[in-house]
């Protein structure tokens, strides 16, 4: 292994990136795109049972320190993203972001993914602007337990569990995701959010309340990894405001094995991706340190 390889779940990573879920996550050849950039690894858009067209516009908002959106889960469903799969990398693990309403569409969803090439799961039960999905039942332990244990018990490819911000305490549900068998969590979806405009006094998302990502929100992000690691033994991947190396290393540090990156690809392409491990790279040179492994959780000594 090089010194920034990770293994999450018996996956290998050739880096601690990967792409997160919504960004260039809708076919294969974009996918390819990431992969071609460096990324270590490709999380799918959200994938359910049955085809979404998603809201009407406007679904995003750019603001100063991030992009508030309200897409509304737009995707062609899992049998249909088979065909994408074929023409995505597999160079690098493929992970596949599911949303459904029960566990057990959630397993039968899972299925269909295992089928169609997924090398682990992503479970979404953290989008802030679903009826009836995501955040709705995601932020109940005991309904992310169900959907956990139903889910591993029909799949044996790994499970991340995608958590949400928006309740008081994170790290009960990444506790909740564990006991039932998740592989990993990830932290942390979009932080519920809004935007008016204020010259014609409305909403501006045609959803009116959307999900808040980008620079605005890694100090939460930062935050529940950082809870999350003093709870659970399993690994994190961190997610949240990632644009540059020395996020990821304070990720890194506060929990996270790896980070997930989608926002900074909309201001600073897909360069990101190398920018980031290249100067993880240096860091580990510049502190004599063999592997970035070394870093996870090291700021909980003091
Ligand atoms: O598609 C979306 O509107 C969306 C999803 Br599924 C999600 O998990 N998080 C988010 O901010 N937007």
């Amino acid at each position: 292994m090089t010194a920034i390889a990770v293994e999450i779940a018996g996956l290998e990573f050739s880096n601690p990136t990967m792409l997160a879920a919504g960004m260039l996550g809708m076919s294969g050849l974009t996918l390819q795109r990431v992969a071609d950039a460096g990324a270590g690894g490709i999380v799918t858009k959200s994938l359910g049972l049955h085809p979404r067209m998603g809201y009407g516009n406007p679904t995003v908002v750019s603001l100063k320190n991030g992009l508030l959106n309200a897409m509304g889960l737009p995707n062609p469903g899992i049998d249909e993203f088979g065909d994408e799969m074929r023409q995505a990398p597999v160079t690098v693990p493929r992970i596949v972001s599911l949303i459904a309403a029960s566990p057990q569409e959630f397993a039968l969803v899972a299925r269909k993914a295992v089928m169609i090439g997924a090398d682990a799961l992503e479970l979404n039960v953290s989008c802030p602007h679903a009826d009836a999905l995501g955040a709705e039942i995601g932020r109940d332990p005991e309904m992310v337990q169900k959907i956990v244990r139903e889910t591993k018990a029909s799949v044996k490819i790994p499970i991340f569990v995608k958590l949400t911000p928006n309740v008081a305490d994170i790290a009960e549900l990444a506790h909740a995701a564990e006991k039932a068998g998740a592989d990993a969590v990830t932290a942390i979806n979009t932080v519920k959010a809004m935007a008016i405009n204020a010259e014609a006094a409305v909403p501006i998302l045609s959803n009116k309340v959307g999900g808040l990502s980008g620079p605005a929100i890694k100090p939460i992000a930062i935050r529940c990894v950082f809870e999350i690691f003093e709870t659970v033994e399993i690994p994190i991947l961190g997610c949240g405001g990632v644009e540059s190396w020395s996020d990821a290393i304070e990720f890194i540090q506060a929990g996270a094995s790896a980070v997930q990156i989608g926002t900074a690809i909309a201001t600073k392409g897909l360069d990101v991706f190398r920018d980031v491990v290249e100067g993880i790279e240096l860091f580990l040179e510049r502190k004599r340190i063999s592997s970035v492994n070394e870093l996870v959780g090291l700021s909980h000594r003091s």
